[in-house]
């Protein structure tokens, strides 16, 4: 038993010990290493425990390959996993600390860009939770995803720096070490290929452990960082080549510096295509020799691993795997191909074409001498086995090596996130290679874990939660439904409206901190926060917001529904466009936020530095959840999911998961609008689109104006001719067309919420159906269709 009596002193013991200090000089950041090392402790029996239980029973484990882990703070995390949130909230109270202080100094450990590696971090604790047992493989990087400022509106990078002080939960293990090597040529020798690589880097491991819900399991995330294999080259030194003597320290230290930042365009870049091949590699070496300690038969590897490819970029683990077991353990070509595809699946994320990988077949052959080979041996196998396929459908083309193809062909399952992107998966990425393979594709549509993502950052409605329907849905999370006999009772929609209140508060509150823009608590709070790409249209949002302004300018005693525009998100460094929206957006509160005349009922803020801390404030404020891309362009959203099960009712398109949220929830409690997918299509052939749209509404073509003409950027007038030049002429995303649909269905939401028990009724049936969206869910799913996996609990 944990009272906070014997955590305190084992926080005291550890200030003493672990961090050297003594209570009366503590800083909060040595309080923080104090509580983070106390728990850490907690965690240490339950995580040998499962790794001793795995080893004994044999159990077959699962390694999810990932460039990206977006895993943000963990201290709060553990306290709830492990139950001791309330000790430690004591705790650090009787030591004389603010537990929300205390827990708020730990720095984001933003290891990934958006949904696919916040994903990553949400499957590594439901596979915790569920005793599926498991290692996540990525990336140690040493920045994460840069910080965001705004100077004068635009956006500004600044450098990462989460490892500037140490960092308490992860093990350095020196003995787990790897060579990976790079470049160089192939040679035959006795008829087999032997690879003489040009260079070399180690990549070292770093183990944190992962805590599931009441800590009945533990899984391990094993991070890659690159050290060189010759310190130093001390014979090009002593001839007075000191930039060469260096070499091999510049190749491993740049190897793992930085996650690359633009998850929008691909790019061709051989660092990052050598940070794929270092996290690959490593993880296969290590899953190799893992399985080697306690079998002999490299042919049974598919009964005991399964290995899952997060998008295509760890998609060279086939090429990789084949050439272990060929090269090193001398399997026959074939075989080692049959045993990859039993052992690997591969996890689409996106259709945009310009995400797609392929790498130029000069840069692959240069920095993968003998995985090109073995990539056209796989090729030729493929066409060898379906003589019938059309000759376009291949891995190597036009000079180029396609990664999903690759990653394909070295799967036996394929799947998409979501329904309707698995649709187009198979429709419209793959159709070729689906006809020749109609079981592959499969859908395992997203989901987030409730732990962190209700009831750490949600304490008031989980509160509420609990004190109607028990505890247990925190594992289950389907029991919500029992909410929903709840939402004509209106003690309890008045206690679902005051929970909410005070997040609204709360935020409220943090907003005039950070921004200095003071929004009252009682307004709807409309919220849309992701990365900022022209696809997810917070151009619509920005729009549609200056036409609002517009309209109370003209009517103020309309009856006007007070709102609070809430937009956070980062833009790629090199993504012109996106950093103009983003220009746009504070430009527009900066005019808004000052107009005495529409005061109060109109706000626009815009924090900077969206990370998965900020989420957790805005999530369970949010009125609101706006999930407007374009149709067919959204593979899932998660964010849609976390606002839901908060109890933020959506505007949302048909794209992604919101058609399942659509149908989990009802139509009465989703504010649908836009054009479905196929319409979407069908509208693009039209090449004056957009200027139809335009010239039949009369608030596009005022809004419009108003921009273009410099209303926004009196400093700089034509600032936005640009971005009013492409509404108008280049509208891919189809912000024109959808603009009256989505303004009618803002219209829709301002009534409803006026309706002020109506608007509790929606918002309490979005928690009491948003069971669907567990990742525990998605990770059953996974564990039964692809995996083959039993729970170990
Ligand atoms: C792509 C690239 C391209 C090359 C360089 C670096 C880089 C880094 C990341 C990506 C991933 C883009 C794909 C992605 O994040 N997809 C998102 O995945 C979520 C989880 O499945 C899903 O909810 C989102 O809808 C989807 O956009």
């Amino acid at each position: 038993m944990v009272t906070a009596t014997t955590l305190q002193a084992d926080i005291l013991r550890h200030l003493s010990f672990t961090v050297g200090k003594d209570p009366q000089n503590a800083t909060l950041f040595d309080w923080r290493m104090a509580l983070s090392h106390a728990c850490r402790d907690r965690i240490m029996e339950p995580w040998f425990a499962a790794t001793r239980r795995t080893w004994a029973e044999d159990r077959k484990r699962v390694y999810y390959l990932s460039m990206e882990f977006l895993i943000g703070r963990l201290l709060e995390d553990a306290t709830i996993n492990l139950g001791l949130h309330e000790e430690a909230e004591a705790a650090m109270r009787a030591l004389g600390q603010d537990f929300r202080d205390v827990v708020g100094d730990e720095p984001d450990a933003a290891l990934g860009n958006g949904g696919l590696g916040r994903l990553a971090a949400c499957f590594m604790e439901s596979m915790a939770t569920l005793g599926c047992p498991s290692y996540g493989y990525g990336i140690r990087y040493e920045h994460g995803l840069f910080r965001q400022s705004f100077n004068a509106g635009r956006q500004i990078e600044a450098p990462e720096t989460w490892l500037d002080h140490p960092h308490p939960w992860e093990f350095d293990r020196p003995e787990a070490q790897y060579v990976i090597p790079f470049k160089g040529h192939v040679e035959t020798r006795n008829g087999a290929a032997v690879w003489v690589p040009g260079e070399s880097v180690f990549a070292q491991a770093h183990d944190t452990p992962v805590i599931g819900w009441q800590a009945r399991w533990a899984n391990t995330l094993r991070l890659w960082s690159a050290r060189p294999t010759d310190p130093f080259d001390l014979e090009r030194f002593n001839h007075g080549d000191y930039t060469a003597a260096a070499q091999p320290e510049t190749l491993a230290r740049t190897l793992s510096r930085v996650l690359y930042p633009d998850d929008t365009t691909y790019q061709g870049k051989e660092l990052r295509l050598k940070q794929e091949y270092f996290l690959t590699s490593a993880a296969l070496q290590d899953i190799l020799r893992r399985y080697l300690q306690s079998h002999a038969d490299l042919r049974a590897l598919p009964k005991h691993v399964a290995i899952q490819m997060n998008d295509t970029h760890p998609a060279i683990a086939g090429a990789e795997l084949i050439r272990l077991l060929v090269d090193d353990h001398r399997m026959e070509f074939r075989e080692a191909l049959h045993i990859a595809q039993r052992c690997l699946g591969y996890t689409n994320h996106t259709l945009l074409p310009e995400a797609l990988e392929r790498w130029s077949t000069y840069t692959f052959g240069t920095v993968l001498p003998r995985h090109m080979q073995i990539v056209e041996q796989i090729d030729g196998w493929h066409l060898e086995e379906h003589r019938a396929r059309p000759h376009y459908v291949g891995i190597v083309k036009h000079h180029e090596v396609r990664m999903g193809e690759l990653a394909f062909i070295t799967s036996h399952r394929v799947n998409g996130v979501s329904a309707l992107h698995t649709d187009l998966v198979r429709k419209n990425l793959f159709p070729e290679l689906n006809a020749l393979h109609p079981d592959r594709i499969i859908n395992q549509t997203n989901g987030v874990t409730p732990r962190r993502w209700l009831k750490m950052c949600n304490p008031a409605l989980s509160g509420l939660i609990t004190d109607t329907i028990g505890s247990g849905w925190e594992a289950d999370l389907d029991r919500l439904k029992a909410l929903e006999p709840h939402v004509t009772d209106p003690a309890f929609l008045r206690a679902f409206g005051e929970a909410k209140r005070t997040n609204k508060v709360r935020l409220a509150a943090w907003l005039q901190r950070t921004t200095g823009v003071v929004v009252d608590p009682d307004a709807l709070f409309d919220v849309q926060v992701k990365r900022i790409h022209e696809y997810k249209r917070q151009l619509l949002n920005i729009l549609e917001t200056v036409a609002r302004w517009k309209a109370i300018r003209e009517n103020p005693d309309a009856g006007w529904v007070p709102r609070v525009k809430i937009f956070a998100g980062k833009s790629a460094p090199g993504y012109a466009v996106a950093k103009e929206i983003i220009h746009l957006i504070n430009d527009v509160a900066a005019v808004v936020n000052n107009d005495p005349v529409t005061g109060d009922l109109l706000k626009v803020v815009y924090p900077a530095n969206y990370n998965v801390s900020m989420a957790e404030r805005l999530v369970p404020a949010a009125d609101l959840s706006e999930q407007i891309s374009t149709a067919g362009k959204e593979a899932s959203g998660t964010g849609n999911m976390k606002f839901m099960i908060n109890g933020a009712p959506t505007i949302g398109t048909l794209d992604g998961a919101n058609v399942e949220i659509l149908q989990e929830v009802g139509a009465d409690n989703f504010f649908l609008f836009g054009l479905t997918a196929e319409e979407v299509v069908k509208r693009r052939e039209d090449p004056e689109h957009a200027r139809h749209a335009i010239e039949a509404s009369q608030p596009l073509l005022d809004v419009l104006q108003m921009i273009a003409e410099g209303r926004f950027s009196p400093d700089e007038p034509e600032r936005y001719h640009q971005l009013v030049h492409r509404v108008w002429n280049h509208d891919y995303f189809l912000v024109a067309s959808d603009f009256d649909s989505y303004i009618q269905a803002q219209g829709e939401v301002d009534r409803a919420f006026s309706d002020r028990d109506r608007w509790l009724k929606m918002a309490a049936l979005n928690t009491a159906r948003s069971g669907y969206f567990s990742s525990d869910r998605t990770i059953r799913g996974y564990m039964n269709d692809i995996w083959d996996i039993d729970p170990a609990i």
